[in-house]
């Protein structure tokens, strides 16, 4: 009698680390062939872990950004960079994205060396934005940070115009073990769309106002609301600490505010695929930094 065989299937998980605007996310997002996580030209950008999932043949891979590792200071920050490195459990592979064309990344990208030396984690790789910098640069880049023995291969690419990514692609799928799929072959991610919106206007938030604002602001779902006509009402409230951050954020007769709602909402229309109506609010509470539900939003530990 013949027996029948389930078919093998691959599973597991790669982590993405690197100092804040080394390419984490842009990564994600090529790898995925979907804007996923929210990117901007600011350090410190993504503050919680995205997962983002790739379903090809017979394997998955959960991909997990993270925020930035750098000295934290404030209860945020330590949660940020504590969720980054939470996110090496149960990780298979753990790339290390190093800016390349940054004119000092050694200094940054030691510390987080160092520390994978004290885990004795091995990683992969990953010189990015291989697109600004000149070839004669990045060699002796690699040689010395190849050299500290912590990496089983480099990679040198540009997550920004896809070039190289294909090849590391490869790369993370032959290296998944056997193992069922833990999500639906279609998931693309275990965020909620609700969050996931609330990142867009940060994202948002981010570009239009600068200064040290952003670091200080936060922006958290409030409602969500289906309505028969295809369409979906969200509301969401900006935080921001202090009243004069709320003024600048509402900016003169609230056109501010209104540009960098017109700017998510478009980038919502897109994802979601139907008519959004955006509402959003601004509150300044100067302690919102320490509030447990906060934290328990976004999935860090405060
Ligand atoms: N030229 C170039 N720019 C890139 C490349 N990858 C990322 N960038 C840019 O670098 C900036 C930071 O990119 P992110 O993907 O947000 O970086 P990150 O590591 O996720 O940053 P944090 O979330 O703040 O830790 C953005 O302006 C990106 O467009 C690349 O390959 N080439
Ligand atoms: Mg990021």
């Amino acid at each position: 009698m013949k027996k029948t065989e389930t078919p093998v299937t691959h599973a597991g998980f790669v982590a993405i680390l690197g100092a804040p605007n080394a390419g984490k996310s842009t990564l994600l997002n090529q790898l995925l062939g979907e804007k996923l996580s929210i990117v901007t030209r600011k350090a410190q950008t993504t503050r919680m872990r995205v997962l983002g999932l790739m379903t090809e043949g017979d394997t998955q891979i959960g991909m997990i950004d993270t925020p930035g590792l750098f000295q934290p200071k404030s209860k945020l920050e330590r949660a940020m960079v504590q969720t980054a490195w939470d996110s090496l459990e149960g990780a298979d592979l753990v790339l290390l994205i190093v800016d390349a064309a940054s004119r000092q990344p050694d200094a940054k990208v030691e510390a987080i060396i160092e520390e994978l030396t004290r885990r004795q984690q091995k990683a992969t790789l990953i010189l990015n934005k291989v697109d600004k910098v000149r070839v004669e640069k990045l060699l002796p880049l690699a040689e010395r940070l190849h050299d500290t023995a912590m990496f089983d291969e480099v990679f040198m690419l540009s997550a920004l115009n896809g070039d190289g990514v294909e090849k590391l692609k490869a790369k993370l799928f032959a290296a998944m073990p056997e193992g069922p799929w833990h999500f639906p072959e279609d998931q693309l991610t275990d965020v909620s769309e609700r969050l996931l919106a609330a990142e867009i206007t940060r994202e948002k938030l981010f570009e239009q106002i600068h200064d040290e604002l952003p670091y200080g602001a936060a922006v958290v779902p409030e409602s969500w609301e289906e309505r028969k006509d295809g369409s979906v009402v969200i509301r969401q409230t900006i935080l921001v600490t202090k009243p004069t951050h709320r003024a600048m954020v509402l900016g003169k007769n609230g056109s501010r505010i209104k540009e960098i709602g017109s700017a998510a909402r478009i980038d919502l229309v897109e994802q979601l695929g139907r008519p959004v109506h955006l509402f959003l609010e601004v509150k300044a509470d100067e302690r919102w930094q320490e509030r447990g539900e906060f934290y328990r939003l976004f999935g860090l530990q405060g």
